[in-house]
């Protein structure tokens, strides 16, 4: 397994949109080992291709605090999805910054999963927002771009001020 470069907002490359997995192999298999190891040890609670600059439609997720229950969505759809929430959000491709992004409450997800077999999963709380906020990532979508232009300008500022200050 590996720990994998996580790109940083504002990468153009975070807004390309991935293809679609023809086949799930072995080279598969192991991108979504190389994730899920990624995701733990940034950590985080889910992760998607696009973050890692493979364009390719694989999210993993896994929110539970003993990092026992992984989630792999090969080519996600959301076939259904039912009223509105409000929740923070954060992104292991724009640290320190946490903001209000207003989702569906819950979701109803179609996608294969590391052995190529398709499943659905209804999902709702933190689950949903983050199926959702990865499943964005793989549009080429980064939750700060729901924001003003005000503050997408502000956080800009903040992550090239930093990373001016760690060179
Ligand atoms: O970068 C990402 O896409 C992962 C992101 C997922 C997410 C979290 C919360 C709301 C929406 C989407 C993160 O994991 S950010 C880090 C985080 O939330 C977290 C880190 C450690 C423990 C628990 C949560
Ligand atoms: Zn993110």
């Amino acid at each position: 397994m590996a720990i994998l470069k996580i790109l940083q907002y504002p990468d153009v490359r975070l807004n390309k949109p991935a293809r679609k997995i023809e086949q799930v192999d072995k080279a598969v298999q192991k991108l979504v080992q190389d994730m899920a190891q990624t995701m733990y040890a940034a950590p985080g609670v889910g992760l998607a291709a696009t973050q890692v600059d493979v364009h390719q439609q694989l999210i993993v997720i896994d929110i539970s605090e003993e990092h026992d229950q992984l989630n792999v969505f090969i080519n996600p759809e959301i076939i259904a999805s039912t009223g509105v929430e409000i929740s923070e959000e954060g992104c292991l491709s724009v640290p320190g910054i946490y903001d209000k992004v207003q989702r569906a409450e819950k979701v109803t997800v179609r996608a294969q999963n590391e052995k190529g077999e398709i499943f659905t999963l209804e999902a709702e709380g933190l689950l949903a927002v983050c199926i959702q906020h990865e499943m964005d990532h793989l549009k080429g979508k980064v939750f700060v771009e729901y924001l003003s232009q005000l503050k997408q300008g502000r956080i800009r500022a903040k992550l090239k001020k930093r990373l001016r200050e760690t060179l």
